[in-house]
């Protein structure tokens, strides 16, 4: 079937896509567009167009499959110009998302209606690059300059309430979008057309404008370098004509698409699609999830009860006595007042999520959990005691998890009387926030309970990434590794801001040891203690020098920086310096970036490690986590694509 096709209403004719999954801009779809075009302008019956999708979407973007390739004609620019040089209006009925490419066809129509709930925006910076088919140019005609730096530079979509106030869409409207649109064009023929957009003028913004926003995005950038490209864009578009604006969208457009940046945010949005639906599991159905529990109410256990509650999953909370669980109910009030505050959820959205929330101590309340999670104290004493309870009171059938960052599962599912039905599934604090899931199963766990916990992970709308058992699955093993090649490097001399400063300048919001600081130190410390007190050789690490001095991190005043009390810059120490001077052996020099290649390094060959091991089952697994758990900046793919770059 072709991917557009033509059908007429009266004087009206409806042009529709479909061109699964999102009718992203393919040559083929692209060409149908491209002779539609001439076909609508050629019947003297036509007197307006609709252009509309069939499926889950309007036009979501340019075909970021072809990206890789030469550009194919009918180019983009050329086709939205030859929309908007139509004999007859074109009028964009949209549904679902207008993104990209799909929003600049939008824009070369000359009107945009949207149903409630549809959204529209130039997501292109996400992926490395600035709108390529007249996104920067348009967008300052329609709503401005300063609505247009936000759309585009930030990348982030507007709903349909928005986009009509600021502009971007002539009209909003509910039910039939077809039926909306063939109305909405015969209203628009009764009245004079509106300019064509590439011929609106673009309102001066005040003096010092463009400066402003250079500064303010250049902060948010850390070195990423598609927005401030796409500013550049804008500014081109509002003091040039249209045609040189064009030109030098499309120039910066070709030139980003090469980029490395971009070639890795490519390569990071693939890997977060499949992520949540491997293809070992394609046949595997998983457990339905209607009601699920959570042992304990601590951080992580409230912040994943939040999650669930977030997807609208009935919780029991489980606690070991009623004051224990009257914390944890507070925790999770706590965490939806947040919501409330930061304007997420309303009152009343908030009082339903913990509504939603039903706190026992006694674990018979967990008799119909399809799926129960295990948060409590790690201490594999503590954690057996939990499932030896859930074996007496759960069916049978109903899945246990543990979120264990550090025991080995095996060892908590020991005497489980049906181990397939167990599995570790480690979030992330705030587990609420956080996008990773490293589910991790055992040698018994059935392939149905690993499907649900991908299923888990797409409920929750996380980046749910397989791991293989090992000390810190993934994610903590090359944190571990990350952590003691930095240390590596004060014993070589390097300063300890000279270090964080690299980090930060290669991306990430901090460095290793004012991260440390800020989480503290003495969680890490007590694993290698416990390690010690096992019998195990963990040798000595800088940080226990801190941790026993005292300075567990921004909480005790101090770590690896001195803080002023009620303070959060970090400060150079003497102590520390004085502390660590007798384990520092060399004195060598590095530059900032050359710290960062180290330190990356050194993660992705740790990350190789893992993947020789069977732990990780992809490079790009093992850059998601690091993306999304441990905020490896995306614009660099993360670190296993970082490696391969440099290669
Ligand atoms: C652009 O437009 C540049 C232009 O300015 C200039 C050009 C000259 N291409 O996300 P989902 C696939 S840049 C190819 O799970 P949802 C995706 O991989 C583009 N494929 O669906 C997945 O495949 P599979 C700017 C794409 O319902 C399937 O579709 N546009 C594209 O949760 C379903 O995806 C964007 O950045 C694409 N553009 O969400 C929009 N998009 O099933 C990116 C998706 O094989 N897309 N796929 O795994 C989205 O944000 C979401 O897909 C959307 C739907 C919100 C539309």
């Amino acid at each position: 079937m072709s991917v557009v096709t033509i059908a007429h209403a009266g004087e009206i004719a409806t042009v529709t896509i479909d061109n699964p999954p999102v009718n992203a801009l393919s040559q083929a779809l692209r060409q149908g567009l491209w002779d539609a075009v001439a076909t609508l302008d050629a019947d003297p019956a036509v007197k307006a167009v609709v252009l509309i999708c069939a499926g889950r979407t309007f036009i979501a973007g340019a075909d970021v499959t072809e990206f890789g390739k030469p550009p194919m004609e009918p180019h983009l620019p050329d086709l939205v110009a030859r929309i908007e040089g139509a004999q007859k209006p074109w009028i964009a009925a949209i549904h679902g998302s207008a993104l990209g490419g799909g929003f600049e066809i939008a824009m070369g129509c000359r009107f945009r209606i949207a149903l409630e709930g549809a959204s529209v925006g130039l997501p292109e910076v996400t992926l490395g690059i600035v709108p390529g088919a007249s996104g920067t140019v348009r967008t300052p005609r329609l709503a401005g300059v300063q609505a247009a730096v936000d759309l585009v530079t930030g990348g982030k979509p507007v709903k349909a309430a928005k986009a009509k106030t600021l502009g971007l869409i002539d009209a909003v409207v509910s039910g039939d979008l077809q039926a909306a649109a063939l109305a909405f064009a015969r209203e628009a023929l009764e009245q004079p057309l509106p300019l064509p957009v590439s011929q609106r003028p673009i309102a001066t913004p005040e003096p010092g404008f463009w400066e402003a926003q250079q500064t303010a995005i250049a902060k948010r950038a850390r070195g990423e370098a598609a927005p401030l490209r796409a500013l550049e864009c804008l500014r081109k578009a509002a003091e040039a004509s249209f045609d040189v604006a064009m030109a030098h969208e499309r120039a910066t457009f070709l030139e980003l698409r090469a980029s490395e940046q971009a070639q890795a945010l490519r390569a990071v949005f693939f890997a977060e699609r499949a992520a949540p639906r491997p293809a070992h599991l394609r046949d595997v159905e998983p457990v339905a999830l209607r009601k699920v529990g959570v042992i304990g109410g601590g951080t992580m256990g409230a912040g994943i009860a939040a999650a669930l509650r977030d997807a609208g999953l009935p919780v029991t909370l489980i606690e070991r006595d009623a004051e224990a669980l009257a914390r944890g109910l507070g925790n999770l009030k706590t965490i939806f007042d947040g919501g409330v505050k930061r304007g997420k959820l309303s009152e009343s959205q908030a009082a339903e999520r913990l509504a939603g929330v039903t706190g026992a101590t006694d674990y018979a309340a967990l008799a119909d959990a399809d799926l129960v999670i295990e948060a409590v104290f790690e201490e594999i004493g503590v954690k057996r005691a939990v499932f030896t309870e859930l074996a007496r009171h759960c069916r049978d059938d109903a899945i246990m998890a543990t979120n264990t960052s550090y025991l080995d599962p095996r060892a908590i599912a020991e005497g489980l009387p049906n181990p397939a039905r167990f599995i570790g599934l480690h979030f992330f604090s705030p587990a609420n926030v956080m996008k990773l899931l490293e589910i991790v199963p055992t040698a018994e766990t059935s392939a149905q309970t690993l499907a649900t916990g991908f299923a888990l992970g797409r409920a929750l709308n996380k980046i749910p990434v397989q791991a293989g058992i090992c000390e810190g699955f993934i994610g903590n093993r090359i944190l571990k590794r990350y952590r003691a090649a930095a240390e590596g490097l004060l014993r070589k001399g390097v300063a300890i801001p000279e270090i964080d400063a690299a980090m930060r300048g290669y991306g990430f919001a901090m460095g290793p040891f004012e991260a440390q600081d800020l989480g503290g130190l003495d969680i890490a410390f007590l694993q290698r203690e416990g390690a010690r007190a096992a019998g195990q050789a963990v040798p000595e690490a800088l940080a226990d020098i801190l941790v026993r001095a005292g300075r567990k991190g921004q909480k005790t005043g101090g770590g690896w920086y001195d803080y002023a009390p009620g303070e959060r810059a970090p400060r150079s120490s003497i102590t520390v310096a004085e502390l660590l001077a007798p384990h520092v052996t060399e004195f060598v020099s590095m530059t900032r970036e050359e710290i960062a290649a180290d330190l990356v390094g050194q993660m992705a060959a740790e990350g190789q490690a893992i993947l020789d091991e069977g732990i990780a089952r992809s490079p790009s697994d093992i850059d998601l986590v690091e993306i999304h758990g441990y905020g490896f900046p995306r614009w660099r793919g993360g670190p296993m694509f970082a490696a391969q770059g440099r290669s």
